[in-house]
């Protein structure tokens, strides 16, 4: 699953980039379009860390996420290789810029999310367009004939394909269009560090709640400086800037829950981990993530939800009062399921 860190230049996509990774970047004028950073990042979860307290495991292993650093726009429009790329992504994160640059240039973060809004609302539109005039012609498919006319109105009102009402099956029928419009997208307010504690401009909050947007606040520079520190002394540093955790940890979450992914947890005395599993997946396909066997040999999985066994303390302590379930294959994972997989190959 790869998310990607899009925006104008010099809104702060690769400080915030440096930010998730803790990694040293080049950020500035020198850096643009660089393509080469992209990387794995944990997604923090306390549950993985009590988890982890109480097996003492050997290994413990947060879920991961990509990020990408997608270089972005130009003044004069989003050019073919960045368009590209963009459609590649499971979602989008739009860094926006609100500090004044080097050269002193005001911010207008709800300017840069209305451009690139205008320009992938075009850039889906000349598929679109092309689409229709092939199969207007040829009369192969008149449902998509019907479902593309319809979202070509939606996209010349200006509206997100995401936006638009579609049911599953019309949403599978346009799947293969990899439409920017129509990915997750989130906001990312890169402010100064004054403002990291205060809600964000009026215009911009309403902009993103308009568009149903989560919009998370962040000082791309301070976030950099906190991921740097020895971790003893982050928190100290987080509260002296009035937050309650780095707001680092909050986006990353937010683009975890963007791309609709919920976490099954395993444990034991070698491993306490979280595996990043797509809604909805049922159980058998959700063994195969941790290993085909699992899959192919499946008989059952002995399912605590992770809230009875932190209250109750032991697996034991969950069997004896009935919190233990036996699911078949049929059942679907939820978040938090902390599973054992029966097997048989
Ligand atoms: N003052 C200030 N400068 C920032 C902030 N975020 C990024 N910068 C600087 O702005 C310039 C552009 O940032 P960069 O991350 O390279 O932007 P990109 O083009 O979107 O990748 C760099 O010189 C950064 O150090 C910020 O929140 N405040
Ligand atoms: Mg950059």
């Amino acid at each position: 699953m790869k998310i990607g860190l899009v925006g104008f230049p010099g809104s702060g996509k690769s400080t915030v980039f440096g930010a998730l990774t803790g990694r040293s970047v080049e950020t500035g004028f020198a850096s643009r379009g660089d393509k080469a950073n992209v990387a794995a990042v944990k997604v923090p979860d306390p549950r993985v860390d009590a988890l982890a307290a109480m097996y003492q495991p050997k290994k413990t292993t947060y879920a991961e996420i990509v990020f990408k650093d997608l270089g972005g726009g130009r003044a004069e429009g989003l050019d073919r290789a960045s368009l590209n790329e963009m459609r590649e992504v499971d979602a989008l994160c739009q860094v926006l810029r609100a500090f004044p640059d080097a050269a002193g240039t005001p911010a207008d973060p709800r300017r840069e999310l209305v451009d690139l809004e205008a320009e992938t609302l075009l850039a889906d539109l000349e598929i679109v367009e092309q689409r229709i005039a092939r199969l207007a012609k040829d009369r192969s498919n008149p449902r998509e004939l019907e479902l593309l006319t319809r979202i070509q109105a939606g996209l010349e009102a200006e509206t997100p394909i995401r936006s638009i009402e579609l049911g599953a099956e019309e949403r599978k029928m346009i799947g293969g269009y990899a439409f920017l419009t129509q990915k997750p997208m989130l906001l990312v307010l890169n402010v100064p560090e004054a403002a990291v504690a205060h809600p964000p401009p009026a215009d911009v909050a309403n902009a993103a709640e308009a568009r149903g947007l989560g919009l998370i606040l962040l000082s791309a520079p301070v976030e950099m400086d906190i991921a740097q520190l020895p971790e003893d002394e982050q928190p100290e540093f987080v509260a002296s800037l009035g937050l309650e955790e780095p707001a680092r940890d909050r986006f990353i979450r937010a683009a975890y829950a963007l791309i609709d992914l919920v976490s099954m947890l395993t444990v034991g005395p070698d491993e306490c981990r979280a595996w990043p599993i797509p809604r909805g997946t049922p159980a058998p396909r959700a063994a195969g993530k941790i290993h085909s066997d699992l899959e192919r040999g499946f008989i059952r999985a002995e399912v605590i939800a992770y809230e009875d066994l932190v209250e109750l303390g032991s697996e034991a302590k969950c069997r004896e009062a009935g919190r233990l379930r036996v699911e078949g294959k049929d059942y679907v994972v939820m978040d938090g399921d902390v599973i054992h997989f029966r097997f048989n190959v």
